[in-house]
């Protein structure tokens, strides 16, 4: 019986599913060819899918392999490993501490604590061990108690936490270098303001028995399964980040485990907060707010590298790097917005013949996007 209610709640889920993309399906978006994943099968190889990588990228080895690939337990999650992923960052250090020093023994505490009041109280005041209860109904000692130690606990709690909780919304300091996350049904595209305001689209990598013959599939060196994209976010190391998020359809939600980050991307609004990685390494993340039927498959693959090398990775994307000392305090457009990047694009465009700033070419990475179907040069963030 239970079984069946279960089987009919699930069809009922696939049901209201199946109703929702057919919606998604009607509107002329440029995903809705690539949307189911049966499709992939029959669709068409674009003239691009067999291009192959940007070779003047340092992100890639002469044979257009990521350089960097992942390590172990860094920056992904672990088969059967419980807690929090090593972190990275300040903030994440901090929490993973709380949580392992402060909330997790406290809990267990108060968990065996209460257990244990419960049996005795079971055992010792059952009927047969006990036949004539006491008529006891108040103990003040006992009412403070059990008053004052809760709140004394909470506020033990309450003191990291906001401390916390306050650090996590810290405008980024000046220097900081800005990353823009825009969520798409269902793939994340990413603009560099400070840096000439290039930008990339990152897409799900596929295996390789979902691609056509000559697309671009996932290997080891991408990443993990459902976790490696094909363009990877590159951040500079030791530099502070201002993350901006928005969207362009639905509510998303940029979430990198390893930074201690989880910033909702919302249609028509920027949220913002900051960041420092403190070491090289190759992170992964995933869309946190449910966005629709391809929300799983939307994942962030983030390479931290030394500052050099991201300087010449940005150089290799045709962007520019602030001059040094000068604080970012780029004024970010709304999306839609008269300053977006594109119309930013001219402007540096126009600066260029006249001016002595080189490299601000603002042709966005052109990448082998055949494989997913996404448009290489969207209008995110317009
Ligand atoms: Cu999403």
């Amino acid at each position: 019986m239970r079984n069946r209610f279960k089987g009919l709640a699930i069809a009922a889920g696939l049901a209201l599913a199946g109703l929702g993309t057919a919606g998604y399906a009607t509107q002329p978006s440029p995903q809705a060819a690539a949307a189911p994943a049966g499709a992939t099968a029959t669709a068409p190889t674009t003239a691009n899918a067999t291009a192959p990588a940007a070779p003047n990228s340092p992100e890639l080895a002469m044979d257009g392999a990521p350089v960097m690939t992942a390590q172990p337990g860094i920056g992904q999650p672990v088969n059967g490993r419980f807690g929090i992923q090593p972190q990275v960052t300040e903030n994440g250090k901090f929490a993973h501490w709380m949580h392992d020093s402060i909330l997790f023994p406290l809990i267990t505490v108060i968990c065996i604590f209460v257990l244990a009041l419960l049996i005795w109280v079971a055992l010792r005041y059952r009927q047969a061990a006990n036949p004539i209860p006491s008529k006891t109904s108040h103990n003040t000692f006992i009412e403070v108690v059990w008053t004052l130690v809760p709140v004394l606990i909470l506020v033990a709690i309450a003191i990291p936490s906001i401390g916390l909780l306050s650090a996590q919304f810290k405008p980024a300091p000046a220097g900081a270098i800005t990353l823009k996350a825009i969520g798409n049904q269902w793939y994340w595209s990413y603009q560099y303001p400070d840096n000439g305001g290039f930008e990339i689209t990152a897409n799900m990598l596929k295996e390789r028995d979902q691609v056509g013959a000559g697309e671009r599939f996932r290997t080891d060196a991408d990443g993990p399964r459902l976790l490696a994209t094909d363009n990877r976010v590159v951040l500079p190391v030791g530099v502070p980040i201002r993350l901006i998020t928005t969207s362009q359809d639905v509510i998303h939600s940029w979430a990198m485990p390893a930074f201690w980050i989880k910033l909702d991307a919302v249609p028509g609004r920027l949220n913002e907060t900051s960041f420092t990685i403190q070491k090289p390494g190759l992170y992964f993340g995933q869309c946190s707010e449910l966005c629709g039927a391809r929300h799983a498959f939307m994942p962030i693959a983030v390479e931290a590298v030394p500052p050099a090398q991201f300087a010449a990775w940005v150089r290799a994307k045709g962007g520019t790097m602030p001059t040094p000392g000068k604080p970012s305090d780029k004024v970010i457009p709304q999306p839609g917005a008269e300053g977006s990047a594109a119309k930013q694009a001219e402007g540096n465009a126009a600066d260029a013949a006249t001016g002595p700033t080189q490299n601000v070419t603002v042709a966005p990475a052109t990448s082998p996007q055949g494989a997913t179907n996404n448009p290489a040069t969207g209008t995110a963030g317009q």
